[in-house]
This record gives C-alpha cells, sequence and structure tokens, in this order.
C-alpha cells in the first residue's frame, strides 16, 4: 500500500466562475477518464463522494465588478463544508472541477484544518493565470480569475471571510507556476503584495528542476501541501480542454517532472484539478491527460523509479 493518506474525490460541476460554459462537465469527464481506477492502482484507498450541488448558471453579465457573486458564495460555502469534513476524516480531498473559483472553498478549509491541527500550509499553484483580479481591476469580472486575491483578503468580505478569518494566505505560503497571462492592473497588485511566481520566463531560463526546488524549498515534515492544479497551466498543444488557453505552456515532459518533484516530498495533502472544460476538448485528451499527470502526482514515475 502507498504512503499516501485514503483520498475522497468531490466532484464541484461549476461553471459559474468562468466567462465560458462547460467546466460543470469536468467532474464527469475526469470520472470518464479513469480517475479512480488510475488511483486505485496507485494502491489508493478512494471514495468517489459524487457531486456538490449548487446554484444553476444563470448566465448574466457582471453586477458591480463580479459575474454571479451570489453564485459563487453559495458554490464555495458547499465545498468549505466538503473539504472540512474530509480533512477531519483523515482523508485527503481532492476536487474534481469546475471553475477556478472553488479554490477559494477549498484553501478556507484546508487553512481552518491547518491551524486547527499546528500545521503549516504551503499552496502551489499551477496556473498560466494569476488569478488576483479584483472587481476594480478585473478586465471580465469572471470570478475564476480572483481565487488568490480574495484569499489574499482582496475581495467582497463573503468570499474574503468565508471561514471567518481573513486573510487565509500570506506570501510564504503561496508559490505560483507556469504563470503567462496576467492582465495590467493585476500585474501591479501582485508586485505591491509581492507574490512568489516562478512564470514561464523563469522556468525557461532557469529550467523545470531548479523552479521546482525552489517552490519546494523549506518544506518539512509538519507542512500541508495543497495543490491548486489549472490545467491551463499546460500548454494548449497537449490540453486544449479549457476555457482560456495561453500559448507557451510545460509540455507533456515538463509537466510529468512537476508532478513527479511534488510527490517526492511526501507532503501532499489536498489538490484540486480545474478549468477542464470537455466542450473544448478533444476526444476527452485532456482529461486523459490529467489523470495522467495525476498518477505522476501520486508517485507513479515515468523513470520507473518506483
Ligand atoms: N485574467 C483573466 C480574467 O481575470 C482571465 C482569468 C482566467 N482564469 C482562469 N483561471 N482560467 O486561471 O478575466
Ligand atoms: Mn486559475
Ligand atoms: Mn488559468
Ligand atoms: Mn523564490
Amino acid at each position: 500500500m502507498s504512503n499516501f493518506l485514503p483520498v475522497s474525490l468531490i466532484g464541484v460541476p461549476t461553471d459559474i466562475g468562468a466567462g465560458h460554459r462547460g467546466a460543470s462537465m469536468g467532474p464527469e469527464a475526469l470520472r470518464v477518464a479513469g480517475l479512480t481506477a488510475a488511483l486505485i492502482d496507485r494502491g489508493l484507498d478512494v471514495i468517489d463522494r459524487g457531486n456538490l450541488s449548487g446554484p444553476v448558471n444563470p448566465w448574466q453579465p457582471p453586477y458591480d465588478g463580479y459575474r454571479h457573486l451570489p453564485e459563487v458564495i453559495a458554490w464555495n460555502r458547499a465545498v468549505m463544508l466538503a473539504v472540512a469534513a474530509e480533512l477531519k476524516l483523515q482523508r485527503m480531498p481532492i476536487m474534481l472541477g469546475g471553475d477556478h473559483c472553488l479554490a477559494i472553498g477549498s484553501i478556507t478549509a484546508v487553512a481552518q484544518h491547518c491551524r486547527d491541527i499546528g500545521k503549516r500550509l504551503v499552496v502551489v499553484w499551477l496556473d498560466a493565470h494569476a488569478d488576483f483580479n479584483t472587481s476594480a481591476i478585473t478586465p471580465s469580472g469572471n470570478i475564476h480569475g480572483m481565487p488568490v486575491a480574495c484569499l489574499f483578503g482582496h475581495g467582497p468580505d463573503a468570499l474574503t471571510r468565508l471561514g471567518g478569518s481573513t486573510p487565509v494566505l500570506s506570501t510564504d505560503q503561496l508559490r505560483q507556476v507556469g504563470i503567462r497571462s496576467v492582465d495590467a492592473g493585476e500585474k501591479r497588485l501582485v508586485k505591491e503584495v509581492g507574490l512568489d511566481i516562478y512564470d514561464m520566463r523563469y522556468i525557461d531560463e532557469i529550467g523545470v528542476k531548479r523552479s521546482m526546488e525552489e517552490v519546494l524549498s523549506g518544506l518539512d515534515k509538519n507542512t500541508h501541501l495543497h495543490l491548486s492544479f489549472d490545467v491551463d497551466f499546460l500548454d494548449p498543444a497537449i490540453a486544449p480542454g479549457v476555457g482560456t488557453t495561453v500559448p507557451g505552456g510545460p509540455n507533456y515532459r515538463e509537466a510529468q517532472l512537476v508532478m513527479e518533484m511534488i510527490a517526492d516530498t511526501g507532503l501532499l495533502g489536498s489538490l484540486d484539478i480545474v478549468e477542464l472544460n470537455p466542450a473544448f476538448d478533444v476526444h476527452n485528451q485532456t482529461a486523459a491527460l490529467a489523470v495522467d499527470l495525476v498518477e505522476s502526482l501520486f508517485g507513479k514515475s515515468t523513470l520507473m523509479r518506483e
């Protein structure tokens, strides 16, 4: 058997925070691609909790700088409660997204859990985007472009204080990897806050291995590592099934190495898989790739080191 905690899959079929419909089909696409069997093959104890429910997508334009704010709040409450329940059972929650707004709820619950048991939370955020917009600077009003800002206390009270206290995260607790699309106002805010960003230029210059060594430095046995994996992190050539593709992302081998190095820490405690959008995918290939990468994240080595 593996050293990992038993895992609980939590489907979060929402596209409420996105600018395209379809990420709500992500959880089922991951199941169809064989996620449960792949994890069982890794020796894990897996329970699929099915899907959370929440408001339907009313598909309205933004209001006051936010699109669908009440619905985003409702979904995130459900996510926070579900994640808290799994952590209490000493299980590893894996969110099957769903758009990236769900990370507000998942990470709020994980942070609360870490405070309760005296662990240090570190979040690794794989994404093409910084997701640090606010209602004042967002070009779209789409809240999937805002979860990191919310977790840092910039956003509407209902989201920044979803779990009561704010901010949920500080700069030493977040490392963003693969970033290559940051809006103008967002860029200013990210610099002001001092986010630890390993953007694609940095990765191109020093390579995945050294970048990930830096990303994963300073962790110890008392660290709970949360991975928020936005599938648009990957290069669109291998991962077309997302609503917001950005060229110039990691290729297959680079992405595998990222996952393998995270696996090697042995500290993974919770995971979001988000932004998979089957409406943009080709024969479910992006879902299959996500499952393949999750296998590496749980210790399946492409170099047969197991
Ligand atoms: N930065 C853009 C916006 O805020 C696009 C955000 C897209 N976000 C995601 N998640 N797909 O990373 O509108
Ligand atoms: Mn994202
Ligand atoms: Mn993204
Ligand atoms: Mn650094």
